[in-house]
């Protein structure tokens, strides 16, 4: 039976994956002789131009584990990357048509299965896509499942996932999601540098979140940050900053349920909104 497609956001546009070929869990086979020579460039110059960018700006784990992806003249086979990434965590990617629903997307996570998107896109949105993509996924959130921390987390998420699905909190935990795994800061000795994989895939909101005056940056507290409304398509009002992944392995340790309840009576914040508990970062 065929799997429904998810759309991002309320929007009308068709997804781009091809659904017809994934199965009950949304995973499909990785279609690599369907990549053309002009997909293979596209993805080589994708990576050349963010790996020039990121001294400075991407944090010391992400660069020390970016080798691991391998090749990057063209679009690698994800089990090339699967042979050294599993022995490594025990995580193993999988290819999926695109964005799938939230709670198959929270049980391959529980199951250290990282489900990464298989096209890529065209010529003309080489500086913007805007459903992720094989370059979004597999530059942005691989490497960091090579850091065995931040893959303890990325797992725990998963199943943090699961049971705030059953709540019905599946929304309140995205948030989480967006502001780490995807957008979150991390303060190192030598400076502010970015960890999420929207950054670190971002030709320009890599230098945006981490050096602008514009946005603000505070410490990440969990309940500041589920009750933080996110925006999809414009860069973010808000980045939280860790000082470590143990330390976001350490605050996501207890159970979610009365955060839950208290961001349902406290109520959402819109994205560009401080509030006194905050503690902010300044950059620089
Ligand atoms: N599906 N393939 C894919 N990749 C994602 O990052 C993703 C998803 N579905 C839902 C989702 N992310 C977020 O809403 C999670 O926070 C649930
Ligand atoms: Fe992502």
């Amino acid at each position: 039976m065929a799997v429904e497609p998810v759309v991002y956001g309320a929007s009308e546009r068709p997804p781009r994956g091809d659904y017809s070929r994934a199965q009950q869990d949304y995973t499909c086979a990785q279609d690599w002789a369907s990549y053309t020579p002009a997909d293979h460039d596209t993805y080589r110059r994708l990576v050349e131009r963010q790996t020039a960018l990121l001294p400075g700006l991407a944090c010391d784990a992400f660069i020390e584990a970016l080798p691991s992806l391998g090749v990057r003249d063209r679009i690698p086979r994800f089990e090339e990357i699967n042979e050294r990434l599993k022995p490594a965590t025990g995580w193993e990617i999988v290819a999926v048509p695109g964005l799938i629903p939230e709670r198959p997307f929270f049980d391959l996570l529980a199951h250290r299965r990282f489900p990464v998107t298989d096209w890529i896109r065209r010529p003309d949105e080489f500086d913007y896509v805007v459903e992720p993509d094989v370059f979004h996924d597999l530059f942005g959130h691989v490497p960091l499942l090579f850091n065995p921390v931040f893959a303890d987390y990325v797992q725990r998420y998963g199943e943090g996932g699961l049971k705030a699905h059953e709540l019905g909190a599946g929304e309140l935990l995205s948030r989480l999601y967006w502001y780490t795994i995807e957008f979150g800061l991390i303060q190192q000795a030598d400076g502010l540098r970015a960890y999420g994989a929207g950054i670190l895939s971002s030709s320009g909101e890599l230098r945006h979140s981490v050096t602008s005056p514009q946005p603000q940056r505070i410490a990440l507290d969990l309940l500041r940050c589920m009750r933080t409304r996110y925006k999809i398509d414009d860069y973010q009002a808000t980045y939280f900053v860790i000082d470590s992944f143990d330390q976001l392995f350490q605050m996501t340790a207890p159970d979610f349920a009365p955060l839950y309840a208290a961001v349902r009576s406290l109520g959402d914040l819109a994205a560009d909104v401080t509030i006194a508990s905050d503690s902010s970062i300044t950059v620089g």
